[in-house]
């Protein structure tokens, strides 16, 4: 790595003009890598890369990340121009905290070079591949875990083009690591899945029977590579101008890839790295055998009641999650839905109460430090409500109980994808799925039961057994006839 000697820019050369506090725990170039990270965005940085900074500081180890952006060149751009360093700005309703992270040995963009990248997963010092690629780029069938094979996965997987897609990488680096038979690699998925380790493990195995890959290669795979599932939190918001020009006020030089976070960080990881791991308990992680439960957690009280927040507090005209729980009613019918709908759904981890969960996260988004856009986390809605709500309501109705508060939550998503907010506002339509979900909408989109049932049909979406429930369908009908008719605001204060 080229040396940045623009010592107005974040660098090695600017290091020593950082105040004191701002300074990183590791100096990049220090720490050999042994990760290589898919997914450059504010998320990784603001979360896997500060605990695995923090976990080789206090317990050393050849743990240094290679960041890759599958796709994004412009992060890519600006760490390479930095020296792999960037800023985490902490953000307390009381005040703010800046520190440049040392995590990242080098950074890699696999579009315009998927062969490095290929090359890096058979190296042999690396020992784990961690990702947060977002949902939609696992090309999962979010209902069945089926990989989708669209024109541009099969060509990947059967052609010798260089690979476009995640999975398509994945298996280009698997096959010439088990080809080099470099050692045994974990794969840690750090998206918000269910059952993230899981759907990885079925993605890879799905990929390589696509790909045709002969049973020698198949076999290396199934005994040296491991498919740890985890559970990721933190809110961080997609970086803005104005985080970019904090970021130069507290550090007194210009950082292009800063981030900024709440206070609150959570990672929970199964404990299974056939290549070791660094020492993440020392840094505030929490190793176990089964991250299920905390994922079930957090995916149905965190981010389906954010979703939630989302698609009210958009078609109410809501800019950001803050202001949208300052509708009047709203805490209060979050707070329905999940001490009503989401508590009795699953068994969360021993000694941990839902509903006092559920309160941490509503004063988590009330911080008016985090300006988090309700259209950031309103987008991809077909590919997170799913596990944020639907598992939630095919849990209660397995077991004989009504889902009414979810019922609105999907009731809120269906409303939201007629593409205007209560003021007329237009609302855009980002998703993977926005032409059959369009289509579906051509078809009924009149009165509140013909966009019910349109939609109901996407089985990418919903299953068929929550689809034919009719006490499912009428509530949902029901709340969407509300939210047509009277608005957000006024179906809150009714139903409040
Ligand atoms: C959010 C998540 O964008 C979204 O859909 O719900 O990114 C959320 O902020 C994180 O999962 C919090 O850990």
């Amino acid at each position: 790595m080229a040396v940045n000697m623009d010592t107005d820019r974040l660098g090695l050369a600017a290091l020593r003009r950082l105040p004191v506090e701002c300074r990183p725990l590791l100096r990049p170039g220090t720490v050999p890598a042994g990760i290589v990270h898919l997914g450059l965005g504010a998320f990784h940085r603001a979360h896997q890369a500060v605990h695995t900074e923090a976990a080789v500081g206090a317990a050393g180890g050849d743990w240094g990340i290679i960041g890759v952006a599958p796709r994004s060149t412009a992060v890519v751009d600006a760490l390479a121009a930095q020296d792999a360093l960037f800023s985490v700005a902490t953000l307390a309703a009381d005040g703010a905290a800046t520190r440049v992270v040392g995590a990242l040995a080098g950074v890699r963009h696999a579009a315009s070079d998927p062969a490095a990248v290929v090359g890096l997963l058979a190296d042999p010092v690396i020992r784990m591949v961690t990702l947060t690629v977002t949902e939609k780029a696992y090309q999962l069938d979010p209902v069945t875990g089926e990989l989708r094979a669209d024109a541009e996965l099969v060509a990947d997987l059967t052609t010798g083009r260089p690979p476009q897609t995640v999975p398509g990488l994945l298996v280009r680096g698997l096959l010439a690591r088990a080809a080099a038979d470099t050692g045994p690699l974990a794969l840690v998925s750090c998206d918000n899945l269910p059952a993230n380790g899981r759907r990885l493990r079925g993605l890879v195995t799905q990929a390589l029977a696509l790909a045709r890959v002969p049973d020698g290669p198949v076999g290396w795979v199934e005994a040296h590579v491991s498919f740890p599932g985890t559970m990721v939190d933190r809110i961080v918001p997609a970086s803005t101008p104005d985080t970019l020009a904090a970021a130069r006020r507290a550090l007194g030089v210009a950082d292009l890839a800063a981030v900024a976070a709440e206070p609150y960080s959570q990672w929970v990881i199964e404990d299974d790295f056939p290549g070791g791991r660094p020492a993440w308990e020392r840094a505030g992680a929490t190793l176990t055998d089964d991250a299920g439960p905390w994922e079930r957690l957090k995916l149905r009280a965190l981010n389906g009641v954010h979703s939630a927040t989302a698609y009210l507090g958009a078609l109410a005209g809501a800019e950001t999650v803050a202001e949208a729980l300052a509708l009047p009613h709203l805490d209060t019918v979050l707070r329905r839905l999940v001490t009503e709908d989401v508590a009795p759904s699953f068994a969360p981890p021993a000694g941990v109460s839902v509903p006092g969960y559920g309160e941490e996260v509503l004063a988590r988004f009330t911080n008016p430090a985090i300006r988090h856009r309700t259209l950031q986390i309103a987008m991809d809605g077909s590919q997170k409500l799913p596990q944020r709500v639907l598992h939630t309501m095919a849990d209660l109705r397995a077991a004989g109980r009504s889902a009414r508060w979810v019922a609105l939550v999907v009731a809120a998503w269906l409303r939201f994808l007629l593409g205007y907010a209560d003021d007329g506002r237009p609302l855009p339509l980002d998703d993977p799925l926005a032409d059959r979900i369009r289509a579906a909408l051509a078809a009924g989109r009149d009165t509140p039961a013909g966009v019910v049932d349109a939609l109901f049909a996407l089985r990418e979406v919903f299953p068929a057994e929550l689809a034919a429930d009719d006490e499912v369908r009428a509530d949902v009908v029901g709340w969407l006839s509300a939210l047509e008719r009277h608005g957000v605001r006024a179906t809150l204060a009714g139903a409040a």
